[in-house]
């Protein structure tokens, strides 16, 4: 028998705690690889805060529980810097032909340490260039005691009590080689995640939104309540050290920075080493690329040359290192003028209101409308007709309306007024409680509805019918050859040669040569065949194209691989549904309602009359029988007083809802039920259509059941249970074939690689997943395998 061992000092206690706490913060911030659940992590903090309160001498300043400090008095100290921290110089993108050309600021850049060093193709660290805060961290002995902001970089803030609060940032040091004084700097951050959490709440309680990340992070740094600080979260990502005393550093920037994460600092992850010229617009296009995918913003890249030998050799001109250039993406953001507001009305009726605008290069691309999201929006931002505008475009987003400039205002403008009609078809605007969108309520009526309908459901990843654009679409609609989409089946060659002619006079085009002909009859059986290769589908395919609100492909696809047929997905009650994996209430509602519908009805009807076929329809899934019983409707319910236990405690008593309505109150208060609970349970099914909702749930989930075949095992799937990233160039699939074939083979496909991922799919020019994979030595697989694996399951 072991020796019970002597109970821990409280002092032995509290150290571990705060290593744990510690250990915790470094997994999540710099190893972006959690080893707790965060309700573990508050828990620990918690039972710090306990015993430190019980053992006021145990409590020190670098405390994990002091992350929420005491509140300054007046405004912020002055911190001088004891080095100062220095800018950076900018290269921005200019017109020309080929790198060297566009990226003059970056080649001049290069060839001037080349020609100083006498080396060429140099090694840099490369960087994201954050957009933060740029702040400096002064740490003694291992302990954080002072955080200041840039300033002008001589004198800034001290903000130490609010930085105390950023869990990203280490209060005392790992590990012990770290010199006796250290200055870290980096940037301070607001990662979109948390910025959009912010503002979402933000809206929700009549707050004012931030404007943007950066602004999020660079206001509550400055909170003179650090408390407010705490609560907005902020991040921080390491870039460069300052005065550094006792320990010699390593001898270049990345080993720096590596050194930096051992000692617990997060430093970003994108950051590499690349050489020359070449290697360093690699990274740029690289970074580019992934720009809108990370978790933050960045505004361009920044390139340090690595070793500091050469740094010292290269020195500074006025307050910029010769050795770094921040390389920035072309702006995101212009200024123009708002000529009209309309409203566009998309295909499930929405009303979006539309700025119209002076014509203006963004990004390399010239930007007419951008969208103002909803009226709401509209009256927040306050936009009128001949306001001077902001607008942004970010990546393949739509433009949208960031925010007024309300000093060029002209006079006499007036603030804009939600229609009270669809401008396309003239049915009143509609809002539905709790939503912020205006909807057309014409349905099917209107014209807009219709074609974006249409073009929803000939798309790609519907019903892939190419050929099928905007233009052809309009025509269509415009001179009545389609109602809905069923109609498409019915369109023959002599109706689009037709249609193609209305249309050519329409818009002013009249080819009447016999050249034009020939292409046209081409063009009209190139249609016709597309859409006959349509007809073949399958049930997800199918069920995104209907469109039905709420329903995008993933929902799509899991309706299909749960009840395998048309006929179980259209007459499935909402309290069914809703049993569905990442389908809730509203989205389970969205469906029955849809289904219920007399025109859907129909639509769906005569697309399969005109020869729609679902080729992978299949019997219900046998893991339905573990998902759904009368215990799981009637937890899923939202009676108060019946939770899972009380569900099952009552099915087990009385196993149909005939029986458990006709027993009454006192029997299942017998059974062990509350009075509460059982009173609750009553009056819930005294109410009529609760009760007739909860019978036809149960027959229909009796019809599902007994339809999943007698003896089908719950079998798994090649890839059940695995997790797979997809990154660089297929040769011989696009990226979405891929990633269907291994959903259909049962692997979960995600975007970025961690430890739980299973394998990484690497194709033509992988990047960091690449690297991270390796880093975490997750099994990497070439085209080749993954070909070889579709073959083999005959995907
Ligand atoms: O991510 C950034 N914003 C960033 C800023 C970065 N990755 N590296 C930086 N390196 C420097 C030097 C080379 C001067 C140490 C910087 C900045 N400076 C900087 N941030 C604000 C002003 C200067």
């Amino acid at each position: 028998m072991s020796k019970p061992s002597a109970p821990l000092s409280s002092a032995q206690l509290v150290e571990d705690l705060r290593k744990r706490i510690e250990h915790a913060n470094y997994r999540y911030h710099v190893l972006d690889d959690p080893e707790i659940a965060d309700a573990d992590y508050d828990r620990l903090l918690r039972d710090l805060e306990a015993l430190e309160a019980d053992n006021p001498e145990l409590a020190t300043p670098d405390s994990p529980t002091r992350r929420v400090g005491a509140r300054a008095i007046g405004g912020f100290a002055e911190v001088r810097h004891a080095l100062p921290m220095l800018s950076l110089s900018n290269a921005f993108e200019q017109e020309g032909d080929g790198d060297r050309e566009r990226y003059r600021d970056v080649a001049e850049f290069e060839r001037r340490i080349e020609q100083t060093l006498g080396r060429s193709h140099p090694e840099f660290s490369v960087e994201p260039k954050l957009d933060g805060l740029a702040i400096s961290l002064r740490y003694e002995n291992g302990q954080f005691v002072q955080g200041a902001t840039r300033g002008d970089g001589e004198t800034g803030e001290d903000v130490t009590a609010n930085l105390r609060t950023v869990r990203a940032i280490p209060l005392r040091l790992r590990g012990s080689d770290w010199p006796r004084v250290l200055e870290v700097r980096g940037e301070i951050i607001m990662l979109r995640k948390d910025f959009e959490a912010f503002n979402a709440y933000a809206r929700e309680h009549g707050e004012k939104p931030l404007a943007n990340p950066r602004n999020g992070a660079a206001g509550s740094l400055r909170q003179l309540d650090p408390a407010i600080t705490a609560k907005r979260k902020l991040s921080f990502f390491a870039y460069s050290v300052g005065m550094v005393e006792g320990v010699e550093l390593p001898a270049s920037h990345s080993k720096t920075l590596q050194k930096l994460r051992d000692w617990g600092f997060p430093v970003s992850p994108e950051v590499g080493v690349a050489k020359g010229f070449d290697g360093l617009i690699a990274y740029f296009q690289r970074i580019g690329a992934k720009r809108d995918q990370l978790p933050y913003d960045i505004d361009g890249v920044v390139y340090k040359l690595d070793d500091y030998v050469g740094q010292r050799e290269m020195g500074f001109v006025a307050r910029a290192p010769r050795w770094a250039l921040a390389h920035k993406f072309p702006a995101q953001e212009q200024s123009t003028i708002v000529e009209a507001i309309e409203i566009q009305i998309g295909r499930t009726g929405a009303a979006t209101p539309v700025a119209r605008l002076a014509p203006v290069q963004v990004a390399g691309v010239t930007v007419t409308n951008a969208t103002l999201h909803n009226a709401d929006q509209v009256a927040r931002l306050d936009v009128r007709v001949g306001d001077t505008v902001i607008v942004r475009r970010a990546g393949d987003v739509i433009p949208e309306v960031v925010r007024v400039v309300p000093d060029q205002r002209p006079p006499k403008t007036h603030p804009w007024k939600m229609p009270t009609h669809c401008p396309v078809c003239g049915s009143a605007l509609v809002r539905e409680e709790g939503e912020a969108a205006w909807r057309c309520s014409g349905g099917l009526v209107c014209a807009a509805q219709r074609k974006e309908a249409l073009i929803h459901f000939a798309s790609r990843r519907a019903m892939d019918i190419e050929g099928i654009g905007e233009r052809f679409v309009d025509a269509l609609v415009d001179f009545g050859y389609v109602h809905t989409p069923a109609d498409l089946y019915s369109l023959t060659l002599d109706h689009f040669l037709e249609m193609k002619q209305r249309a050519d006079e329409r818009d002013g085009t009249t080819p009447e040569t016999v050249k034009a002909g020939k292409i046209a009859t081409k063009w009209a059986e190139n249609l016709v065949d597309a859409i006959e290769a349509s007809k073949k589908t399958t049930l997800a395919r199918f069920l995104y194209a209907l469109g039905i609100v709420h329903i995008g492909e993933s929902t799509a696809k899991t309706l299909a691989s749960w009840l395998g047929r048309l006929e179980w997905v259209r007459s499935m009650p909402a309290a069914i549904l809703r049993e569905l994996p990442d389908i809730g209430a509203e989205v389970a509602k969205s469906i029955e309602a849809f289904f219920k519908q007399r025109g859907n009805r129909e639509v769906v009807d005569a697309l399969l009359k005109a020869g729609v076929m679902l080729g992978d329809e299949s019997d219900p899934s046998p893991r339905l029988s573990q998902k759904l019983s009368l215990a799981a409707l009637l937890q899923d319910a939202g009676i108060n007083g019946i939770g899972l236990r009380n569900a099952e405690l009552l099915t087990s008593h009385f196993p149909t809802i005939e029986k458990l309505h006709s027993s009454g109150a006192t029997h299942w208060i017998t059974a062990g039920l509350s009075s509460n609970a059982a009173a609750n349970l009553d009056e819930y099914l005294t109410t009529r259509h609760h009760l007739d909702a909860l019978r036809e749930a149960e027959v229909a989930m009796h019809r599902l059941l007994e339809a999943i075949p007698k003896h089908a095992e719950v079998e798994a799937l090649p890839l059940t249970g695995q997790t797979a990233v997809l990154t660089g160039t297929l040769s011989s699939m696009g990226r979405d074939e891929a990633k269907e074939k291994l959903e259909a083979l049962g692997a979960k496909v995600a975007g970025s690689v961690s430890k739980k991922t299973h394998f990484v799919v690497a194709g033509e020019a992988a990047g960091s997943k690449l690297d991270k994979a390796q880093e975490l030595g997750v099994d990497v697989w070439d085209e080749e395998r993954l070909i070889n694996l579709f073959k083999q399951h005959g995907v």
